[in-house]
């Protein structure tokens, strides 16, 4: 058995470490342990191992040993772009997914089959008329229903573009996928196309298999991201700034405690409901209340609309448990590891899985359907409350640690706020700051934590680095859960800002009535990528220039997840340089890694010359922050500002 890594090397959020050492003295298997006991693959971290047909496996030694085509005489660049593009579809599927989901509820709740209010009437109005829906003289409940007829069209229409693409993106880049071919039609024909294609036998071509990402990554914006942050807003609530806390310390052990984990809120936003509704059902057991905390996205999205507590990323999901005051962990979808159910059995845990095509062996099963949400919300913290009394107080240790974070910067927030400062014109104080230097430019810093990898890191790094060169960083997923944790989200963080970053944070705060905005901006979940994706665009349009020129970037320094993949894609096809601190899994093909990476000398076709944003694939945070001032500074230049 190889060993394993000490506890300081394998994350820099000391609750973490404790819990991560408890686990071990308690013989308890984590993520962490297990990445250090996997050895890895060179064919597959290099993308040349291809399994899509039962001739193979075929694998192709990178360094010219052996042999060179696959049984069928796909060669490397084949296998590559092929492996490649499989990826960005499972990362769009599953967002696509989620937007389908979340259509599907808003369409029910319009109907009346399904308990949940529009909250949000205005963006409702806004949404449908940007739309083009006719609104005169209806209800926002037929206004609703004819919102979530134009999203499920997303899923359906044979011919034209997606409805979302035309009311989101911008023209420019528009042009630009209409010119290639790329853009796409419906989600589930684009998706269904994807996976045929990259079949054994079809398209064999790189740059075609290529292109067909590029593809996926628009699929993921717009039936993903956009899609599901227009409708989740209308539905939930648009995000305002709010105040939480952060860290493992969130628990309480005279709480009941309920980790709501994976990436969907209809569930989740109920569980919380109904929590507060059945506190006095928790006093009736001894414990003080129910307290809800979040894991990964669904905590992002509580934590934006809601201002739950969050208390782990992806990594460290497995040692919530561990801390043995946790009652209940119910899950949706997407970034649930298998592991909790092992983890929970050790402790008095239960995980509940809740959605008919995401089961784990041994695990509860609360079947959640928008219509009876209600009930199996209840059914969810009932069962929470009675494990309350089945805890081991052997086991119990909470990390003391928690961190103060602001967060619920929607774009409607972000322009709110700047309109303080000019009502006329909000977008433009943000503009003279980044025209006149005091904002060198703008990154988003995205994705998740690799159990791989330390955790924390990497994103930290990043954002510090940035920060200090007068960048103005925001972050969504559980990049900003890492950002939160050290101080990068309230007051203490301004120390690493630069002096003139420092300024316009201040001088935007203070006409809000706070000392200073906080220096990394939470936007939200993965799907709520969208939120940055709109700022620029409206930046862009109001600067009447392509999103390509803007000195925009996006880093995604811990990613894990093939849709941190495909969300990158999305970003490129808008010619924004994004960095990735993780090997995508490509470097095995010469062609396809010039493709992603190369620069305007590059021979042949490259992501740079047919958009203007590339892929940077660095594992040094401080070199990747590097490359991406180097961008920004280019890009400023060729502006001429
Ligand atoms: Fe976190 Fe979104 Fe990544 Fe999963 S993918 S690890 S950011 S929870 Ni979005
Ligand atoms: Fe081998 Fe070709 Fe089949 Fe891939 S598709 S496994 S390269 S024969």
């Amino acid at each position: 058995m190889s060993k394993l890594r000490d506890i300081q090397d394998v994350s820099i959020d000391q609750g973490v470490q404790e819990l991560l050492e408890k686990a071990r003295r308690e013989g308890v298997d984590t993520a962490f342990d297990r990445a250090d006991q996997m050895s890895t693959c060179g064919f597959g971290s290099t993308g040349v191992c291809c399994r899509h047909c039962l001739e193979g496996p075929c694998r192709i030694a990178p360094n010219g040993k052996g042999p060179q085509r696959g049984i069928c005489g796909a060669d490397v660049h084949t296998i590559v772009a092929r492996n490649f593009l499989s990826h960005l579809t499972e990362g769009a599927a599953g967002h696509a997914e989620h937007g389908r989901e979340v259509a599907l509820t808003l369409l029910e709740a319009a109907e009346g089959t399904a308990p949940y209010e529009i909250k949000d009437q205005g963006k409702l109005l806004k949404v449908a008329q940007d739309l083009k829906i006719d609104i005169t003289n209806k209800e926002p409940k037929e206004i609703a229903k004819e919102v979530a007829l134009k999203a499920l069209e997303d899923f359906s229409k044979q011919k034209g573009i997606m409805n979302w693409v035309e009311l989101r993106a911008h023209k420019d880049s528009l042009a630009t996928w209409n010119e290639l071919g790329v853009t796409p039609v419906n989600a589930h024909l684009e998706i269904s196309k994807s996976v045929a294609r990259s079949a054994m036998g079809c398209d064999a071509d790189p740059l075609n298999l290529v292109l067909g990402g590029i593809t996926m990554g628009l699929v993921d914006g717009y039936a993903g991201l956009h899609l599901s942050t227009d409708l989740q807003d209308i539905l939930f609530g648009t995000p305002k700034a709010v105040k939480a806390q952060y860290a493992m310390g969130v628990l309480k052990e005279d709480m009941i405690n309920i980790a709501v984990h994976g990436h969907v809120p209809m569930l989740s936003e109920k569980v919380v409901e109904w929590a507060r509704k059945l506190n006095s059902e928790a006093k009736e057991v001894g414990a003080k209340g129910i307290n809800i905390v979040g894991v990964c996205c669904t905590g992002n999205e509580l934590l934006m609309r809601q201002g739950v507590s969050v208390a782990s990323s992806f990594s460290s999901q497995e040692l919530v448990i561990v801390s043995g005051v946790l009652e209940a962990m119910v899950v949706d979808i997407q970034c649930v590891m298998p592991g909790i159910q092992a983890v929970a059995e050790c402790y008095h845990t239960d995980i509940i899985t809740t959605l008919p095509y995401v089961k784990i062996p041994g695990a509860s099963h609360i079947e959640f359907h928008p219509e009876d949400a209600d009930e199996a919300a209840q059914a969810i913290v009932r069962k929470a409350i009675g494990n309350f009394t089945k805890r081991d107080p052997a086991k119990i240790a909470i990390p003391q640690e928690t961190v103060e974070a602001y967060a619920g910067f929607s774009t409607e927030q972000v322009v709110e706020a700047l309109a303080l400062i000019n009502q006329e014109d909000p977008l433009q104080p943000l503009i003279e700051a980044i025209t006149s230097g005091k904002i060198r430019g703008v990154a988003a810093i995205v994705g998740c934590t690799n159990p791989k990898e330390k955790q924390d890191i990497g994103n930290v790094t990043v954002a510090k680095e940035l920060l200090k060169n007068n960048v103005l960083v925001v972050a969504t997923g559980c990049a900003a859960h890492s950002l939160a944790k050290h101080n990068l989200m309230n007051p203490q963080g301004l120390a690493y800002c630069g002096e003139e970053l420092r300024q316009v944070l201040e001088g935007i705060g203070q006409a809000a009535g706070l000392p200073s905005l906080p220096p990394v901006l939470h936007m939200g979940s993965c799907v709520d990528n969208s939120r940055p994706a709109d700022l620029l665009t409206a930046i862009a349009n109001k600067l009447g220039l392509p999103i390509r020129s803007l000195p925009v970037v996006g880093s995604c320094p811990e990613t894990h997840s093939p849709k941190a993949l495909s969300i990158g894609t999305f970003f490129i096809a808008h010619g924004v340089d994004v960095h990735v601190g993780v090997s995508p899994q490509v470097s095995g093909s010469s062609v396809v890694t010039e493709m992603l990476c190369g620069d305007k000398v590059s021979e042949g076709v490259t992501a740079e010359k047919v958009f203007g944003g590339k892929l940077i694939y660095e594992t040094d945070p401080v070199k990747g922050a590097q490359l991406l001032l180097e961008r920004i500074d280019s890009k400023r230049a060729a502006l001429g500002i």
